[in-house]
């Protein structure tokens, strides 16, 4: 009998030019060996060179798509995207209520350009609602520094912050930040804080390089691997794709998504 692949599920927005979103996201499920499903929460117009246009879906409708996924295949790991505004936060919670497996949670708030793809008053919302059923929470710099309202400059700063972080309820916070000439990333849970460092790269093809991470971890989590072990192979593979990122487009190219033998 051929073996099922394990399950992941994306509750995201998409990006028709297929660098960032829900489709990065099942281009890294596929890429990693897991079988990917989506539910769509908000339609972007976009493409290498910014974000022209938004458009929310109803929140019913995602909530009917959750539970044609969700009563029919055996989800193994969870993340979230884009979610673009506080009743879309609401709706995406009640169907994570339900939820048994891993939750990644990718605080997505402005696009590589700068356009803000989530409203102000929603980030409460995130943090309220979401964080406490968090497994982990991805946030960048910037993100993190909007959601504790702290500036990240120094290693001190981070663990400030990373401690505000689990104080809101997720299980584990991933910071990834830039210091100086170093990709200097912070991973903390109840256990303590683990550095993952790499030298910074020099690179303006990481269009959707934050979707691939949560999106890599996730995929790794439905496969059953421990969370450290998870986001260190996750991260190995997206330095990996920013590195090998052929150039597409007139503004900010996406990554190359490359099976991890080849
Ligand atoms: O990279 C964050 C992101 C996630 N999801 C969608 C986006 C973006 C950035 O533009 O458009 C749909």
């Amino acid at each position: 009998m051929i073996p099922a692949a394990p399950v992941a599920l994306t509750i995201a927005g998409s990006d028709p030019s297929g660098g960032a979103g829900l489709q990065a996201d099942l281009k890294t499920f596929h890429t990693l060996g897991v079988y990917g499903c989506s539910v769509v929460t908000l339609l972007t117009a976009q493409n290498t060179l910014g974000v022209q246009g938004l458009k929310m879906l109803p929140a019913d409708f995602v909530r009917s798509q959750w539970t044609s996924v969700a009563s029919d295949l055996p989800v193994a790991a969870i993340k979230t995207g884009a979610l673009g505004n506080a009743e879309m936060i609401e709706t995406v919670a009640a169907c994570l209520d339900e939820a048994s497996c891993p939750v990644v949670i990718d605080p997505v708030m402005i696009s590589k350009h700068g356009h803000a793809i989530i409203d102000d008053d929603a980030i409460e919302k995130l943090i309220e609602r979401l964080f406490p059923l968090a497994d982990l929470v991805t946030p960048n710099s910037f993100e993190a520094e909007r959601l504790v309202d702290h500036t990240v400059r120094t290693e001190e700063d981070l663990v400030h912050v990373a401690s505000k972080l689990l104080s809101l309820g997720p299980k584990a916070v991933l910071i990834k930040s830039h210091l100086g000439d170093e990709s200097v990333d912070c991973l903390a849970d109840a256990s303590g804080v683990q550095w993952l460092r790499s030298p910074r790269l020099k690179s303006n093809r990481t269009h959707g390089s934050g979707c691939v991470l949560s999106a890599a971890i996730t995929a790794n989590l439905a496969q059953d691997e421990n969370l450290h072990s998870a986001v260190q192979t996750a991260q190995t593979f997206v330095h990996k794709a920013i590195r090998t990122a052929p150039k597409l487009g007139e503004g900010i190219s996406p990554l190359r998504l490359l099976n991890q033998s080849t």
